[in-house]
Formats: structure tokens, C-alpha cells, sequence
């Protein structure tokens, strides 16, 4: 197994300016033929072709056109019309001995869909024939320069059986018509030239819900969305949710729509949550089906999240694509970063700020301290799609939003529309995108670029001493950035980080510094260390550091519990009102992680009462500070964890939560109106809010009513979930009943039933193997689906910390015989599961001892997938 380098890059030998597919679908025998005009590519000034330049002026034979081709079944090769046989084959590659520079190249090859459960290249699962391409299973349809800088224009013919009505693939359909044997066909053209993994195909019977969009300058574009039968009613909600992300992006960005269609297909088995190619969507279905029965208001929101951000790939991913893999963030960071845009104008900035923070700090700042790993932009790479990472996506849009700060929204603007002035129709680099941004700005941007190259968290630390003169007060504030060394990079540069910056006393005042370094609210930390002071009279000063989580870094802080509840109190910042909670719920559990016979002091329970008091007709920051942090948030300020005594410290601050605040919590929950179901902010506010304090209430004996009288009497599933997610803190058997009945009601829809799996996997009673032991042979359970593993191997893996971090290693061991199972199945999903087993790092020696003893199982299995060997392999190094 050998890696890829980001510094091996070179260009392509070849170009295929035109690909002509023809694709005769059959379960076991699809037939593929294609074919490609192919060009040798030249380098202008010398004539000669780039990579083989030093051979060809050597006299040595020309470099051969070396196909990619995976899993594939070789019939035949033609040349200009004549068959070819200079050719060699292995495992991986197609190598062709041509002498021309500019040819037709005839392939003809056999796919076998069905047997095809790793879902990537073309496959048929649950009754439709479905492709995945990106990032690399192109080649597992047909031999190609499976590469992102070979841009080709598409026209493809597909055939298939009358029982798949609905034949697409990219661009417009330009021809349909039927055959003799009985088959049909439709042949579709893209004009607009795109790599190999943007082509898509879909073959099936669906439901099709249609509509039309007219852009800003007049064209009219067909929509068109594709469910399965029966299901056309739940599609409503992603239709119109195009139409907003395309109006939006019109509005924000002024970009159009660049083809006549625009088509989505949701399908039941896909290993990602979506796939931006080219007018052809494919959606795994969860991100897509929303009603109110069925969906929560978290999946209406990720509806129309993903729908937004597979729309907004149409520019950054599509017309401009990237260069290489190593690239990735170039399009997934960037268009993350306008789907977060989006969905915070159209719901709320602040709780998305919080959301997608959590998934900062939940996730990537553990795949940091993990032996995987790696900078937004990559070095290296065994398996490409283990590197559709939270660092490369999220920790990626953070650095796209720090341009945003540090440029504003119309410097910002100014340089993507340089961007696509300069790149459209291209492949490009992260280099490339960086360049047109320093076009629009004074800014240097040279050191703020190492946020490409390093990887790591780092922490920024704040110490403050206070001086009394004459006059008054002397603050200094000290602010220094370190990264720590990370698995895959030893040595940090010092980067260029934007922290919000605020100085509040405890009546609110905000002060500013002497020399005025800070400006706008935020502290460029450039150095290893900043000094700002501050002059006045105050004695007590708050700093408030990070303000909308300005960068992505941990930040050092260390303040009392009064300053705590004076920023929450005072800051004009939501965000930093509600870190500052997140700090003082976090203070409380360490204390009880430190002695767990300690009580918290009653007046830190006054201070959070009178904050609940205060807030109470703000309920979307209330709800949001009424949650306690996770245990993988609290995992990630802490090293050499113990899991039990820290669970069992977040349990007992959360029980002390409900018994001290029992009063207003109550009060608050009484005091929201149960309305009629409608996704709109306020109700979703009042919804979220309400099972927020219902989970709390729930800990509490005496109100276990509450909660079932909530399950039987709602009109949604958001106060349902709600409802099952408090009643995980009910007695076993009020919890089963409720589980019984929702799975009575819902046992033949599947997603639904993947929240009832997530809920069981999740519950950390003793017994929890044997449960999902036992469901593993539900009806609805199906290993090949990726949603289902998921939902209930993933969901155990990681978030049933407290059983998955057995003592007796139990769930270590449990986990790891399921992956090895599901790897010979579908690595991708494998791969994906594996990421808490490899991130031991944080964990005290006992459990260091048990993961990797798993981990060495694994990686002695024998047949191991490249995508788990990599991950694996590294936490082993
Ligand atoms: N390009 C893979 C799926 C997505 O990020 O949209
Ligand atoms: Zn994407």
C-alpha cells in the first residue's frame, strides 16, 4: 500500500476534451462502451510533451496512456477503428502503448452492479441503478484518467429495461427512443466540461415532483426531484428549498444556474449524505424526505442545508474544480462555509454558530489529536476518501469564515468574484484561491496561508495582571498562540489568527486598549505573543476572548466564576454569552470529576437561575445555554481521561442541574405554548427549548408524566424524539414501552426507524451488546446499508462513550469484530466507524491498552481495505 504526495504533482500527460459513453445496463453484465478523444498535451514553447519531455529527447519510446480501471471486465480496445493490442493490464491500471498524439480510443467493458456493495462506481440497491464517482470510482465503471484536472464534455447514451423508466445522467436530454430487444434508451449531454467524478447516472422507477425556476436574467430551469414511490408529499420541503438556495446565491454571490434541468434523485443506499454531480443530485435519501410526521425540525434543517450546499457546489466544485485531491477543501470548505451563510440567514445565526462550533469542538478538534491527523489541505494520502474529513470540511469553511472576517462581507465578495473571473472552466489550487482573495485586499495574506499547510489546534492563552498607579489601573492582557506538534507534523509556525476581543467590567462598560491594536473587536495574534494594555480606573476587568468563535482554536482563559456570569450577563456577543455557560457548566463538572462527593456551590446555582430568569423570553439563547456540554466536548479541554468517573461527573452535575434548578425549569417548560407543527423559527425555537428543559425535568422522578404525556399528545416527530430522548433517563421499562409503541407505529419506514436504532444503540445500559446484537436481526436491519450501520453501530461506537469505553473491553471488541464484517462489505463506511477505536490518544493508559489491542486485530485481519489500513495503521505508528 503506497501513499500519494500533495508534492508529487504532475500534470496529465493526456487530455480527453470529448468522452461518448454507452451504457447498456444489466445487473450482473452492464456493458460499457466508451469512447474518448484523447490528446496528447504539449507544452507550448518546447513542442514536446510535459512529463515525458526528458524521455522523448533521449530518443526513448513515448510515454503510454495509463488508464485507471478498478473491479472492471476488459472486452476490448480500438484504436481510430482498428482493434488494439499493445497494451498491459494489472489490478488498477489500463497501460496503452500508442504512438499517436491525437486519437479516438475505443473501450469496451463489463460492470457487475449488483454484486457491488462497497456503492461506489455503479451499483443497484434498492431497485434503482445508482453511481458514485467521487473521488475515485469513475474507474470502476470504465477505464479513464480518473483524475479531477481531466476536464472532459460528456454525452452519454443510457440503455435499460422498460421496468426502469426513468433513464438520467448529466446535463440536458437531447434523445430517447426504444429498441428492438425491447429496451429504451435516453442520451443526454453535458456542455459544460467536468472530471469524471462529477458524471452520474441513475436508472429506476420513482415518484417526480416538478417545478421551474426562472434566474435573475431570465432563464427558465426545470427542476426536477426524484423519490420513491409513494413518497412525493415528503419531497415538497427539498424542492422549495432549492429554489431558496438558488435565489440566494443569486443574492449573495450573483450566481446562476448554468443548465436547462437541474435534477435530484434521493436513493435509499449511498455511502455519503449527498453528491454534487453535474444537473444530476444524487441524495442519500435522509437528506431529502421531510414531513412533519417523519422528520424532525434538525432533519428539515439538514434538508435544506445539504439541498444548498449540493446546489452551491454547482460553482465552487463544478466550474471550478480542483486540481488534485489534495484540493479537496478548495470546494468543500469553501462551499460549507456558503451553505452555513445560507442557512443561518434563513433560520438563525446564532444557534447555526453554535451548531456547527460543537461540530468543531465534538469532532475536529479530536481528529487533530488523533494519529490521522492533517491540515485542511493534505500532504499525503493512502485512501482519498478518508480524507472527507471535519478538518478538511469544517475546520476548512472556519478558515474560508476568517477571510470573511478579516476581508468583510464585500471584500470577501470581491475576491470570489475574482476567483471565478480568473478560474472558471479550470482545476484549480488552494494557492490559486488564496491569490484571488489577496487581489481584493491591502491584507497581507502570506502568513495568514499557513492555515493550509499546518495542521493542529492551537491554543491561544490570555494572562492578565492588573497594576494600581496614581491615576488608576494598569491592565496588561498577554495573548500567545501555540500549536501543540501533532501526529503528522512536528514543527508550528506561529499563524495568523483573528480573535475577538472584548473588555467588558461588571456593569457592562466595554473599554478599549491604549494603543488601539484592537480594532473591530478583534486582536490579530500574528506573533507567538501580543500585549495590550489597558488604562482606567476599574480594578476588575473581564476579557472575553473569541467572540463568534473567530478561529478555529482552543482558547485558555482562566476566569472566575463572576466573570463567567458577567460576560453572560454583559457581552454584546450571543455567542460568547452562551460560551460563557459552556466554561461555567464545564468548571462544575471537573470539580465533581476531581471529588465526586462535591456539591456545587449554591451560589454558582443562583447565578444560572438568574440567568434562566433573565433569558426566559429569549428562549433560542436559552435553550441553547440550557445544555449541559457533551462528553466529547468535555473530552477535548482534558487529556488521560478516565471515562467513567468523567461520565459519572456529568451525570451528577447534570442530576444536581434538575434538582437545584427543578422550580424555573419547570416554570420555563410551562411557560412555552405547545403550538400546532410549523417549521418556522420561533416554533422551532419553542420546540427546541421545550425538550431542552424536558430532558433536564426528566431526571426527576416526579415528572416522568411530562414526558410520556408528551409522546402520546404530539402532533410531530421534533416533540417525539424529544420526548424518547428524555425518556432515556426514565426507568427501563417506561423508556422500552415508549420504544415499542414508536416502533409499532414506524417499523415500515426506515428512517424513522434509524432515530429508534440510534436510540437503542445509544442507551448505556450493561446488557447494550445483546441489544444491538438483536437488532442487528431486525427486519429492517441490513448491514449493506449504510444508513442503518450508522445509525446503530456507528451511534454506539460513538456516542455510547460509557459502554463503548467498557473497562472489561467489551465494546472495543465488539465494535472492532462488527468492522471487520462490514469492511469485506463497504470500507468507505468501515472507515468512517473506525474513527473513535484510532482517536485513544486522550484516554488514560487502561483504555490505551484495550483500543489498540483491537486496533492490532484489525490490522492483522487479513484482506484489510486500503481505507481502514490507513487509519489504522497510523494509530498504530
Ligand atoms: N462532494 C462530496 C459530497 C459533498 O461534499 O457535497
Ligand atoms: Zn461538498
Amino acid at each position: 500500500v503506497t501513499a500519494k504526495r500533495r508534492a508529487d504533482y504532475l500534470p496529465p500527460a493526456f487530455s480527453i476534451p470529448l468522452v461518448d459513453l454507452t451504457i447498456s445496463l444489466h445487473p450482473t453484465k452492464t456493458v460499457v462502451k466508451s469512447k474518448l478523444s484523447v490528446k496528447r498535451t504539449l507544452v507550448t514553447d518546447t513542442g514536446k510533451n510535459s512529463v515525458e519531455s526528458a524521455d522523448a529527447n533521449s530518443g526513448h519510446k513515448r510515454q503510454p496512456l495509463v488508464l485507471d480501471g478498478q473491479k472492471l471486465s476488459l472486452v476490448s480496445i480500438h484504436i481510430n477503428g482498428k482493434p488494439f493490442t499493445n497494451f498491459t493490464q494489472n489490478d488498477e491500471t489500463l497501460s496503452l502503448d500508442v504512438d499517436a498524439d491525437d486519437f479516438e480510443l475505443e473501450i469496451e467493458n463489463h460492470v457487475d452492479p449488483e454484486n457491488n456493495k462497497a456503492l461506489e462506481g455503479l451499483y443497484l440497491s434498492g431497485g434503482a441503478y445508482c453511481t458514485q464517482c467521487e473521488a475515485e470510482g469513475f474507474r470502476r465503471i470504465t477505464y479513464f484518467l480518473d483524475r479531477p484536472d481531466v476536464l472532459s464534455v460528456y454525452t452519454v447514451k443510457v440503455i435499460g429495461d422498460k421496468s426502469f423508466p426513468m433513464l438520467l445522467s448529466n446535463g440536458n436530454p437531447v434523445a430517447r427512443g426504444e429498441n428492438p430487444d425491447g429496451t429504451h434508451f435516453v442520451t443526454w449531454h453535458d456542455p459544460h466540461p467536468k472530471p469524471c467524478y462529477l458524471f452520474a447516472l441513475v436508472a429506476g422507477d420513482f415518484d417526480l415532483l416538478t417545478d421551474t425556476y426562472t434566474t435573475t436574467s431570465g432563464k427558465e430551469v426545470a427542476l426536477e426531484l426524484y423519490v420513491d414511490k409513494g413518497k412525493k408529499s415528503q419531497g415538497t420541503f427539498a424542492l422549495d428549498s432549492l429554489k431558496r438556495a438558488m435565489k440566494w446565491d443569486e443574492d449573495v454571490f450573483g450566481l446562476e444556474y448554468d443548465l436547462d434541468i437541474y435534477m435530484i434523485v434521493a436513493v435509499d443506499f449511498f455511502n455519503m449524505g449527498a453528491m454534487e454531480n453535474k444537473g444530476l443530485n444524487v441524495f442519500n435519501s435522509k437528506f431529502v424526505l421531510a414531513d412533519q410526521d417523519s422528520a424532525t425540525d434538525d432533519d428539515f434543517f439538514n434538508v435544506e442545508a445539504v439541498i444548498a450546499h449540493e446546489y452551491f457546489h454547482n460553482w465552487t466544485g463544478n466550474r471550478v474544480t480542483c486540481r488534485d485531491w489534495f484540493q479537496l477543501s478548495l470546494k468543500e470548505g469553501l462551499t460549507v462555509f456558503r451553505d452555513q451563510q445560507f442557512s443561518a440567514d434563513m433560520t438563525s445565526p446564532l444557534s447555526n454558530r453554535i451548531k456547527h462550533v460543537r461540530v468543531m469542538r465534538e469532532h475536529q478538534f479530536a481528529e487533530d489529536a488523533s494519529a490521522m491527523s492533517h491540515p485542511i489541505r493534505p500532504e499525503e494520502v493512502i485512501e482519498m476518501n478518508n480524507f472527507y474529513t471535519v478538518t478538511v470540511y469544517d475546520k476548512g469553511a472556519e478558515v474560508i469564515r476568517m477571510f470573511h472576517t478579516l476581508l468583510g462581507p464585500q471584500g470577501f465578495r470581491k475576491g470570489m468574484d475574482e476567483y471565478f473571473r480568473r478560474h472558471d472552466g479550470q482545476a484549480v489550487t488552494c494557492d490559486d484561491f488564496v491569490s484571488a482573495m489577496q487581489s481584493a485586499t491591502e491584507l497581507d495574506l502570506t502568513q495568514f496561508s499557513r492555515w493550509y499547510s499546518q495542521s493542529g489546534t492551537p491554543q491561544v492563552s490570555l494572562a492578565h495582571n492588573v497594576i494600581k498607579h496614581d491615576t488608576g489601573y494598569v491592565h496588561t492582557f498577554t495573548v500567545t498562540q501555540n500549536t501543540p506538534s501533532t501526529a503528522d507534523q512536528n514543527e508550528k509556525l506561529p499563524l495568523y489568527i483573528p480573535v475577538g476581543f472584548e473588555v467588558i467590567d461588571e456593569d457592562g462598560n466595554r473599554y478599549r486598549d491604549d494603543s488601539g491594536i484592537i480594532q473591530n473587536d478583534l486582536l490579530i495574534l500574528d506573533a507567538p505573543e501580543i500585549t495590550i494594555t489597558i488604562t482606567c480606573d476599574t480594578k476588575k476587568l473581564t476579557p472575553v476572548l473569541l467572540g463568534n468563535f473567530s478561529a478555529p482554536v482552543k482558547v485558555h482563559n482562566e476566569l472566575d466564576t463572576a466573570s463567567l456570569l458577567t460576560i453572560f450577563t454583559h457581552s454584546q456577543d450571543a455567542f460568547n454569552r452562551w460560551d460563557a455557560m459552556q466554561s461555567l457548566y464545564n468548571r462544575c463538572i471537573s470539580e465533581l470529576y476531581e471529588n465526586a462527593t462535591a456539591t456545587i456551590d449554591s451560589g454558582i446555582w443562583a447565578g444560572i437561575r438568574s440567568a434562566i430568569d433573565s433569558e426566559i423570553s429569549n428562549i433560542e439563547l436559552l435553550s441553547e445555554c440550557l445544555v449541559i456540554p457533551s462528553f466529547e466536548t468535555l473530552c477535548q479541554s482534558r487529556s488521560d481521561i478516565n471515562v467513567q468517573p468523567l461520565i459519572e461527573a456529568r451525570n451528577a452535575f447534570c442530576r444536581q442541574f434538575s434538582t437545584q434548578l427543578e422550580d424555573v425549569l419547570l416554570n420555563a417548560f410551562n411557560g412555552i405554548a405547545t403550538q400546532a407543527y410549523s417549521y418556522q423559527q420561533d416554533a422551532v425555537n419553542a420546540r427546541r427549548c421545550k425538550n431542552v428543559l424536558l430532558s433536564h425535568l426528566a431526571r426527576l422522578p416526579q415528572h416522568k408524566d411530562l414526558v410520556i404525556s408528551q409522546f402520546d399528545n404530539t402532533d410531530n416527530m421534533t416533540d417525539t424524539l424529544g420526548a424518547l430522548k428524555a425518556a432515556q433517563s426514565l426507568p427501563s421499562e417506561a423508556f422500552e414501552s415508549l420504544m415499542a409503541k414508536f416502533e409499532e407505529k414506524w417499523r415500515h419506514n426506515p428512517l424513522v426507524l434509524d432515530k429508534w436504532f440510534a436510540l437503542h444503540a445509544t442507551q448505556p445500559r450493561e446488557d447494550i451488546l445483546a441489544t444491538i446484537t438483536m437488532l442487528n436481526e431486525h427486519p429492517q436491519f441490513s448491514m449493506g446499508n449504510p444508513n442503518r450501520v450508522r445509525s446503530l453501530i456507528g451511534s454506539f461506537a460513538f456516542y455510547n462513550s460509557e459502554r463503548f469505553h467498557s473497562l472489561d473491553g467489551e465494546g472495543y471488541k465488539f465494535v472492532t469484530d462488527y468492522l471487520i464484517k462490514l469492511d469485506a462489505i463497504n470500507p468507505q463506511v468501515a472507515a468512517r466507524i473506525v474513527t473513535p477505536l484510532i482517536q485513544w490518544q486522550g484516554f488514560a493508559e487502561p483504555h490505551q491498552v484495550l483500543m489498540k489491542a483491537q486496533l492490532g486485530r484489525l490490522l492483522n485481519h487479513k484482506g484489510l481495505s486500503k481505507d481502514v489500513f490507513e487509519k489504522v495503521s497510523k494509530s498504530l505508528a
